[in-house]
């Protein structure tokens, strides 16, 4: 919005010339989304206290039963603070940036309905696995087709570290995107275990793929770095700043001991976004990297349940996803979030010199 109302000011006075810089915009959606979520957290916290959307909690499996009846579906307070900021500082007539917002949105939705059917209506399991993965695949697919219809949009890979390798997949292309977006929405949802654990890596991968994405949109650098160049792509940056923004101020609540805990209608939307804006930018592969936390976490319950089931119940970590097994084995939930952080953030920078290393 201040984009359009306020740019074409930059005729009379050159300083609202400023407001053409994405930039500059990704900076203030970035705080803005920041200090919407301090700002209103408390209100919605207290709300969802008094309208008892409060998390159910497994009492036989880990030592969390002092966390019972805080309140679930925080995610709404991430949803809403970044979409306002995008709409304040992002260009609106940019397509990438309302795919974006569509996306998250709709996964948001199938989030929202799966808790409200689990902390709300009390069924247990919420969406059916098969309903919530078909839901999955229908929205993203409708994203990444409108996608494919984009002048700009190409089916070629771009392998981090290897220049010369770009496979074209063809109509491939589809449904490896479909698996990065629903793949990488519930590597989050996985993660989402411990206070601060999900989001943490979060921010950090979101902070990540903001350059990623600024990169991309910046034909020059693009160039200069050899990588993909996609023209249109960067106003997306400011979604990705609002991103680190309303991650940051979900922390502020989500932090050890946790005032609110995300729910699906915040990790499977986080997760889907991730994933998007990945292919947005052509790193889907880099993006094993830079979410390479919830990648571990995601192959530990695969690993889990496979070798479960091949050996008729033995097990090899004391519980997946890894985050219960390092409970398990005492180690204090905020060391083990914290911990975390750190792997991310090392994944972030690996991730980031792909870059130059290539
Ligand atoms: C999300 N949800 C949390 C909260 C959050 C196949 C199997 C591995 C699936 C997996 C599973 O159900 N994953 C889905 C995990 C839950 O958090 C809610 O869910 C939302 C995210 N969807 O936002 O609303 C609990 O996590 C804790 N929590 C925090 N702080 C936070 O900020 O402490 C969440 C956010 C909350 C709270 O206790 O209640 C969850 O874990 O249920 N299943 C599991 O993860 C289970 N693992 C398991 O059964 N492992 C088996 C097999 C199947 C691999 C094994 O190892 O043998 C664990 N679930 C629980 N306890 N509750 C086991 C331990």
């Amino acid at each position: 919005m201040f984009y359009h109302l306020l740019f074409p000011l930059s005729d009379v006075v050159s300083f609202f010339n400023v407001f053409r810089y994405i930039t500059f915009r990704s900076v203030y959606a970035l705080v803005t989304a920041l200090l919407l979520c301090i700002l209103l957290g408390p209100r919605l916290i207290a709300w969802l206290e008094r309208i008892k959307y409060k998390q159910n909690i497994q009492e036989d499996v880990t030592n969390h039963r002092n966390k019972q009846g805080t309140p679930t579906m925080g995610g709404i307070l991430v949803w809403g603070s970044l979409l306002l900021s995008v709409l304040l500082w992002g260009d609106l007539t940019n397509t990438y940036l309302w795919l974006t917002i569509f996306l998250f949105s709709g996964f948001g939705l199938i989030g929202f309905i799966d808790d409200y059917l689990k902390v709300v209506k009390k069924q247990n399991k919420g969406l059916s696995v098969k309903g919530k993965f078909l839901a999955q695949v229908l929205v993203a697919g409708a994203a990444v087709t409108v996608l494919i219809c984009l002048p700009g949009y190409s089916s070629v890979l771009y392998v981090p570290f290897f220049k010369s390798l770009q496979p074209d997949l063809g109509w491939l292309y589809l449904p490896f995107a479909l698996a990065v977006i629903v793949g990488s929405s519930n590597g989050v949802n996985l993660t989402d275990g411990l206070d601060g654990l999900a989001i943490g890596p979060t921010i950090i991968a979101a902070g990540c793929l903001t350059i990623f994405v600024y990169v991309a949109g910046h034909a020059r650098l693009a160039d200069y770095l050899q990588v993909a160049s996609v023209a249109g792509v960067g106003e997306v940056t400011v979604f990705c700043g609002a991103l680190v923004g309303a991650g940051l101020g979900f922390l502020w609540f989500n932090a050890y001991p946790a005032q609110v805990f995300m729910g699906d209608v915040g990790s499977l939307s986080i997760g889907s976004v991730l994933g998007f804006i990945a292919i947005l930018c052509k790193q889907e592969l880099v993006l094993v990297i830079v979410g390479g936390l919830f990648v571990v976490e995601t192959v530990s319950v695969i690993i889990q349940v496979g070798y479960f089931r091949f050996t008729g119940g033995r097990r090899i970590f004391r519980m997946a996803p890894l985050h219960h097994h390092f409970e398990m084995i005492g180690t204090p939930e905020s060391k083990i979030s914290v911990r975390f952080w750190i792997l991310s953030i090392l994944l972030a920078l690996v991730a980031l010199s792909t870059l130059k290393l290539r």
